[in-house]
């Protein structure tokens, strides 16, 4: 064999390659130099990484190589006998960039997906029927659109808004990184395709409004399906209670929207606005937390949140953003003065959302506590994270208990407040930072794992995704990040069959049933879309 690929190698590289204006990194489990050869095994650099040191979340003894300035090209880091063959490309992250993307693409539901767009993942039409009030089970409603959350097809507004969030950010500050054309029904009508995906999810989320401006906080069945395809899941879909969670989210997403698509589709902006004022004027109306509980006999997911100020916090700063009105900027002030975290970005925590409105849409507009106080505290908050990360032998920014379900949100968070901090300082060991998170999640990691479908030499197979299971193709449905290993709250059975000496970052199974550790979500992409579209921004300027 020309150089290891599975089991336990002595380097962990980024699988998708590395670019060529940019530091490339790779694990290294063992002492000595390491060579950079061309495919000739002629020597390029010699690389004298420190003596490899424990590191407790990964069990290892290990330690970064690190070079910078190589020429494009297939290179081999040696080791001793060890060799591993990296590729350095110009823009090396442009397919997958545009692979996260699709993969919501692949996350429809209630339209077709035409083999022309999906290939050989064509399916027909799936959740087609009226839903029904679970409050009110007499009143139906049509509700169509928007992307299963996960492995399972529930449509969740809360996660949905945030995810829809991300991509619309992605877009607005890395315009250039991520507007490839997607092959979707909508390629070619003057929008860019990350907005026209991103759309498919506002329809819906604007549909899963009540008339009196709460949003309901789902969208499923009783139970989760088993695993079959998506077109044969029938059976009755309830809109779920409201909480000011969901109406929270929705809300600032709306305002969002409205902004991003003004020149786009002045009237898809105008009812998105009009949307996030109602959903505005709920919240206010109930300015208590209303948590979201499964009713009696409903089993999908709870997305329970036990906190919806950083949801309204977001909404007041968008809905500013969008309207200029002072009110709302009022109210935004005081949902910060009451502490925010800004470096989360995930379904439940949303403070991050909000910096990214103040920091990079409202900036001196935004007057002194939402400018000048902000900016230093997203400033001291990102440096901690820059420290999580240096204490990691890896340099993934997480602390050895934070591999949690979904770890890879928490990398992938991480990776997106160091970027705003490079943006706003221009600060290279920021840079880095955030490209050891992107390493970790293409295969630089303990497991030696791309945890991108579809892409690196070894990557997940088995995502705990229904149609990926079901639809009688053995490679799954590509550009869906599995949500990484999970020691904190696994399932029994992984308990079982994992033990309790296997170290966090190696807590992860390769297989269908693992929702707890290998199941993929749209929340989890959509932050894995916005770091694409950061270094493919910067790949396409140097
Ligand atoms: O992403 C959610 C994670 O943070 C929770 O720990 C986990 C268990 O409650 O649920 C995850 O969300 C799942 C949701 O409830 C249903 N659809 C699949 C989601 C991803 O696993
Ligand atoms: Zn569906």
């Amino acid at each position: 064999m020309d150089f290891p690929s599975a089991g336990n190698p002595l380097f962990r590289i980024n699988q998708t390659g590395y670019a060529a204006g940019l530091p490339v990194t790779a694990a290294v489990l063992s002492g000595g130099p390491v060579y950079i050869t061309d495919e000739n095994g002629t020597v390029l650099r010699v690389l004298t990484p420190e003596p490899p040191q424990a590191d407790e979340a990964s069990g290892e003894h290990v330690t970064l190589a690190q070079a910078e300035g190589l020429k494009e090209g297939t290179c081999r880091l040696v080791c001793g006998k060890e060799k591993r063959k990296i590729r350095v490309l110009k823009k090396p992250w442009q397919a997958i960039g545009n692979a996260l993307i699709k993969g919501f693409y692949y996350q429809r539901c209630g339209c077709g997906l035409n083999p022309r767009f999906a290939g050989a993942y064509a399916h027909p039409a799936c959740h087609t029927a009226p839903a029904a009030e679970w409050e009110h089970p007499g009143n139906l409603h049509r509700v169509s659109g928007g992307w299963h959350d996960a492995g399972d097809y529930g449509k969740y507004t809360g996660p949905g808004a945030v995810a829809a969030a991300h991509l619309l950010y992605a877009w607005r500050l890395f315009p250039d990184g991520c507007s490839g054309c997607l092959d979707l029904p909508e390629s070619g009508n003057g929008t860019p395709d990350i907005l026209n995906e991103a759309r498919y999810e506002l329809e819906w989320l604007l549909q899963m409004q009540r008339a009196d401006g709460a949003f309901w906080h789902k969208l499923t069945k009783e139970r989760f399906a088993p695993f079959i395809m998506p077109q044969d899941d029938r059976g009755k879909e309830y809109l779920m209670p409201p909480s000011t969670c969901a109406a929270g989210a929705a809300c600032a997403c709306l305002a969002l929207a409205s902004r991003i698509f003004r020149s786009f589709d002045a009237g898809f902006s105008h009812r998105a606005l009009l949307s996030a004022r109602r959903a505005w004027q709920w919240l206010e109306e109930h300015p208590e937390n209303l948590p979201f509980r499964n009713p009696e006999g409903v089993t999908t997911g709870l997305y329970g949140d036990p906190k919806d100020s950083d949801e309204r916090f977001w909404a007041a700063c968008e809905l500013f953003a969008a309207t200029n009105e002072a009110a709302f900027r009022e109210k935004a002030e005081s949902l910060y003065l009451r502490g925010q975290n800004l470096t989360h970005f995930g379904w439940a925590d949303v403070g991050g959302m909000g910096a990214l409105c103040c920091l990079f849409e409202l900036g001196k507009k935004a007057g002194p506590i939402l400018h000048g106080r902000l900016k230093s505290d997203f400033l001291k908050q990102s440096e901690a994270l820059l420290a999580l990360s240096r204490s990691s032998v890896y340099g993934t920014a997480l602390p050895p208990d934070g591999y949690v379900w979904g770890s890879i949100l928490s990398v992938l968070s991480g990776a997106m407040a160091l970027i705003m901090n490079e943006r706003l300082t221009g600060r290279r060991d920021m840079l880095s930072a955030a490209l050891l998170q992107w390493h970790y999640a293409l295969g630089m990691n303990a497991l030696d794992t791309c945890f991108v479908t579809g892409f690196g030499e070894k990557t997940v197979l088995h995502p705990h995704h229904r149609p990926s299971a079901a639809d009688g193709i053995d490679a799954p449905v590509p550009g869906l990040i599995s949500g990484g290993p999970n020691k904190l709250f696994p399932y029994p059975s992984t308990r079982e069959r994992l033990g309790a000496d296997t170290p966090p970052a190696r807590y992860w199974l390769d297989e269908t049933p693992s929702a707890d550790t290998n199941e993929i979500a749209v929340y989890w992409n959509s932050p894995a879309v916005f770091t694409a579209a950061y270094f493919n921004m910067l790949c396409s300027v140097t």
